[in-house]
C-alpha cells in the first residue's frame, strides 16, 4: 500500500465543553490559545468529563489535519503517525479515523494514557488545555522500523503539525531530511503561539526543510515578536520566514497566514522576488457557527489534499477556506456527514 501523504502529530481526544469566561479566568486561560497543561490546570480535565454536556471528539492537531485531508482524498490516500495508550480514549480516536478511512500507524504504550485536550469553548473562541500523556512518548525510532520507512519513503507529501515539536523535533528533522533529499513537498503548522516563543530554537532547526508554513495570525505574531519582528506588519513576517535559510533549493517556500475570517495572506519567495497575495474565505453566518474548534486543522487539510492532487496554491488555498467553513459547523474538529464535496 502506498499513501500519498504522511501525517506526524500527537493524536489527543477533545474533551469538549461549554465554559463561562470566569473558568477561563479561574484557572488564568486566554479566551483563545492552545497551552501544554501545568500541574494547577489538571483539575480542569475532570471537571470537564463530570459536566453533562461534556462531547469526547477525536482531536490533536495534526490527526485532525489528517482526517479532513482523507475526507477529500481518494481512499487509503493519509497515514498519520503519533503515539497512544491502551486504552478507550485510544478506540474512540480509532473510530473517528475509520469514520473517514484514515490510516493510523501508532506507536503503543503499554502504562501511559491516551494523551487529552480540554476544549473549552467560548462562544466563538476556544482554549485549548492538554495533557501530552502517551503522545508525548513517541520516538523517531518509530518512523525507522522498515515498515513504517517503507511508507515514508512511498509518500509525496508530508505535513507536520508544529505541536510535535514540544515531544520529537528529531522525528520531524528525520522526515524533513528526507523530504528535502527527495524534492517531496514538505508542510509544516506553527499549531499554537507557545511554539514560535518556547520552542523557538527546535523550530528554527526544522525550519530549512518546509516548503509549506502554515499559522493564524496569533501565531505570526508569536513568531515575530520572537524573532525581534514589528508584529504589526504581518506581510514583512511572512517575507522574513519565506527568505529565512532552506535546503531543498528545488521549490520556493511558502508561507500561509490566516486570520480568521480576513482573508488569508500568501507570500512566496522564489529566484529572489516575493510574490504576495491575499484570498477571501467562504463567508458563514454567524449563527452556523457551532464552534471553531479545529478551524485551522481543517484549512491546512483543504490546503493539502490540494496539494496532493496537484492543484495550484490559489485552488489549494481555496479548498482550505472551504473545508473550515464545512468543519466549524460541526462540533469540534469533525466533518459533515454524507461527505460534501468540493
Ligand atoms: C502539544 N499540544 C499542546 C498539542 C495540542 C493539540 N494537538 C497536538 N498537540 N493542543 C491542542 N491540540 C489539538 O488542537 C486541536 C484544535 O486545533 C486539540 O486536540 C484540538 O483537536
Amino acid at each position: 500500500m502506498a499513501f500519498d501523504l504522511v501525517c506526524l502529530g500527537n493524536p489527543l481526544l477533545d474533551l469538549q465543553v461549554n465554559v463561562e469566561k470566569a473558568y477561563l479566568d479561574k484557572y488564568g486561560l486566554k479566551e483563545n490559545d492552545a497551552i501544554l497543561a501545568e500541574e494547577k490546570h489538571m483539575p480542569i480535565f475532570d471537571e470537564a468529563l463530570a459536566r453533562p454536556d461534556v462531547r469526547l471528539i477525536a482531536g490533536g492537531a495534526a490527526q485532525n489535519t489528517a482526517r479532513g485531508a482523507q475526507y477529500i482524498l481518494p481512499a487509503n490516500s493519509v497515514l498519520y503517525f503519533g503515539s497512544v495508550g491502551k486504552d478507550k480514549y485510544a478506540d474512540k480516536l480509532i473510530e473517528a479515523n475509520k469514520s473517514v478511512g484514515l490510516t493510523t500507524a501508532y506507536m503503543v504504550q503499554d502504562d501511559v494514557a491516551t494523551g487529552k485536550c480540554a476544549a473549552l469553548i467560548n462562544g466563538t473562541n476556544r482554549s485549548l488545555v492538554t495533557d501530552l500523556g502517551a503522545a508525548n512518548h513517541f520516538k523517531p525510532s518509530h518512523l525507522e522500523k522498515p515498515e513504517n520507512w517503507e511508507h515514508v519513503k512511498k509518500a509525496k507529501v508530508f505535513y507536520v503539525g508544529g505541536f510535535h515539536l514540544t515531544v520529537s523535533p528529531e522525528a520531524i528533522e528525520l522526515l524533513g531530511k528526507h523530504a528535502a533529499e527527495e524534492n517531496k513537498p514538505f508542510v509544516l503548522n506553527f499549531s499554537a503561539p507557545f511554539i514560535p516563543q518556547f520552542f523557538k530554537d527546535p523550530l528554527a532547526r526544522v525550519l530549512p526543510y518546509v516548503d509549506y508554513v502554515i499559522c493564524n495570525e496569533s501565531e505570526a505574531a508569536a513568531f515575530a515578536e520572537a524573532n525581534g519582528l514589528d508584529a504589526s506588519d504581518l506581510v514583512s513576517v511572512a517575507k522574513w520566514i519565506a527568505k529565512s535559510a532552506k535546503l531543498n533549493a528545488k521549490r520556493p517556500r511558502t508561507v500561509v497566514f490566516t486570520q480568521g475570517t480576513d482573508p488569508t495572506l500568501v507570500v512566496v519567495h522564489e529566484n529572489g522576488d516575493f510574490a504576495v497575495k491575499e484570498y477571501p474565505v467562504h463567508a458563514l453566518e454567524a449563527s452556523k457557527v457551532t464552534d471553531t474548534n479545529g478551524a485551522g486543522d481543517a484549512f491546512a487539510a483543504g490546503f493539502v489534499a490540494g496539494l496532493v492532487q496537484g492543484k495550484d496554491l490559489a485552488t489549494s488555498v481555496d479548498m482550505g477556506h472551504w473545508l473550515a467553513k464545512l468543519s466549524i459547523q460541526e462540533i469540534g474538529p469533525s466533518f459533515p456527514f454524507p461527505k460534501q464535496t468540493y
